[in-house]
């Protein structure tokens, strides 16, 4: 059986093209002039459409066991909701908590996510104990597919490794060549802050934002990029959303290591003021927090992703409900009276692709290109998934959207797929609309109906980075 998307616009990282895309067997077989006279089995018209390479988020997090709950959707919902809103694949976090092995963390993410997802998905593993045996295991999960390891500066008694841990994992992530993701904020500094702040009742979420300093997501970035340095190690800098942190990581860059850096769209969109407005505001906690708006945050993160000091805009997808969720109970409210309570992180998942269309494109940040670059092709490259993912090319894997850059839509809580209450965009009209999403050829979501099974999706054993300078 073969497809034909007829009549659209492809665009790829470095090309705009008036072409036909073949699929057959699951993978793109043939871009075609439209001189053509291909007869497939199926057609899909795309006149005056975008077709687009799927898009991959290299950050969510599923089913997180987190600040006394669990993260919203499942590998089920999430997965769909990211299918809606043309996300192809996704790579999550595996979890090692401390005293357990990384192996098992991993084979219990495995079977989270078997015959439940409905794209594709790969695994980042978090190293929450650094140990003899832990290192020995970084090398069996690189055989596995898992190429990255997300080290936590922030959490002390949750996830926190130390500088001697760090240092100990960089230097068998340069010898087996895997990336160290790391979450920049220095947790030990940021806790003196959070007592103190709940020492004088302040205890509201915009706390939250005014603790985590953005200063010190700066300083642990320069200690990470420090500690990479003197390790070899390729370091992935998470959830960047302070320009101090990003100065360091252009430093860096400029100097020639091997550092990157992915952004969200809760950066680039939404500010300190969101956590505002009492309670409202646990909607808006996340780590790091939402940044003030006025000392210029957002557009020098706009600016490092047209100038490529940042790569990739991920989601941290990690969502709670402001009320009761049916299986897990309390979420947000557990931080009634408490913010360092509230249990952190926001939904996205659905989200990512059309804000950063109609922030960045419609609203003329970005070029299509470039979106294509941050969105799908850099996020395969830097996690060893390029060319099966993350391109419309010969012999890739046939995971496309079809969107329209003129249809409108809004954002609601009301329409979206996340199994979580609210939305952070709630009443946001968006203009550039995914409509058609294809994995491996076949369509998944048209017409706003879902096509597709859990089951569907299938891990994804990855390579290394592919984005060394
Ligand atoms: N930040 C969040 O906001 N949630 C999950 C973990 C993280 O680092
Ligand atoms: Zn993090
Ligand atoms: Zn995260």
């Amino acid at each position: 059986m073969t497809t034909l998307i007829r009549n659209g616009t492809v665009v790829t990282a470095v090309e705009k093209m008036e072409a036909d895309v073949l699929i057959d067997g699951g993978q793109v077989v043939a871009l075609l002039g439209r001189q053509h006279t291909v007869t497939p089995t199926e057609e899909i018209d795309a006149t005056g459409k975008l077709v687009l390479p799927g898009g991959i988020d290299v950050h969510t997090h599923m089913e997180l066991p987190f600040g006394g709950t669990f993260a919203a959707d499942t590998f089920e919902t999430g997965t769909r909701a990211a299918a809606f809103g043309g996300t192809t694949t996704i790579i999550d976090f595996a979890v090692q908590t401390k005293g357990q092995s990384a192996m098992k963390g991993w084979e219990a993410w495995m079977e989270k996510a078997r015959g439940n997802c409905a794209i594709d998905y790969g695994f980042h593993m978090i190293t929450g104990d650094i140990n003899d045996q832990t290192l020995k295991e970084m090398e069996l999960l690189v055989h596995e597919g898992v190429t990255s390891f997300k080290m936590f500066m922030a959490y002390p008694g949750v996830f926190y490794s130390d500088d001697g841990e760090i240092v100990r994992a960089m230097q068998k992530a340069a010898e087996d060549g895997s990336t160290i993701c790391m979450h920049a904020e220095n947790g030990i500094a940021i806790d003196v802050y959070v007592q103190q702040a709940l020492d004088r009742g302040e205890t509201d979420p915009i706390y939250h934002g005014i603790v985590r300093k953005s200063i010190l997501e700066g300083e642990a970035a320069h200690r990470a990029i420090k500690l990479a340095q003197v390790t070899g190690a390729q370091l992935y800098i998470v959830h960047l959303s302070a320009r101090e942190a990003l100065d360091e990581v252009i430093r860096a860059r400029d100097d020639g290591l091997n550092v990157h850096a992915e952004t969200c769209p809760q950066y680039l969109f939404l500010s300190l003021d969101d956590l505002g407005n009492g309670f409202e505001g646990a909607k808006y906690v996340a780590s790091p927090p939402l940044r003030d708006a006025a000392a210029g945050h957002q557009d020098r993160l706009w600016q490092g992703l047209r100038t490529n000091d940042l790569q990739v805009v991920s989601t941290d997808h990690c969502p709670f409900c402001m009320g009761d969720h049916p299986r897990f109970g309390t979420q947000k409210q557990l931080g009634q009276g408490d913010f360092s309570k509230i249990p952190n992180g926001m939904p996205g998942v659905e989200n990512r692709m059309e804000l950063i269309f109609n922030g960045g494109v419609s609203e003329g940040r970005i070029g299509l290109n470039r979106f294509v670059e941050i969105t799908a092709t850099t996020p395969a490259k830097m996690f060893g998934l390029y060319p099966k993912k993350g391109t419309i090319a010969v012999g890739s894997d046939a995971d496309i959207i079809i969107l329209d850059p003129e249809a409108t839509h809004v954002i609601s809580a009301d329409t979206h797929h996340m199994d979580v209450d609210y939305s952070a965009y709630e009443g946001w009209e968006m203009k550039g609309r995914v409509e058609t999403v294809l994995s491996k050829g076949r369509v998944i979501v048209s017409d706003n109906t879902y096509h597709g099974q859990p089951g569907d999706g299938v891990y994804l054993p990855r390579g290394l980075s592919q984005c060394l300078i």
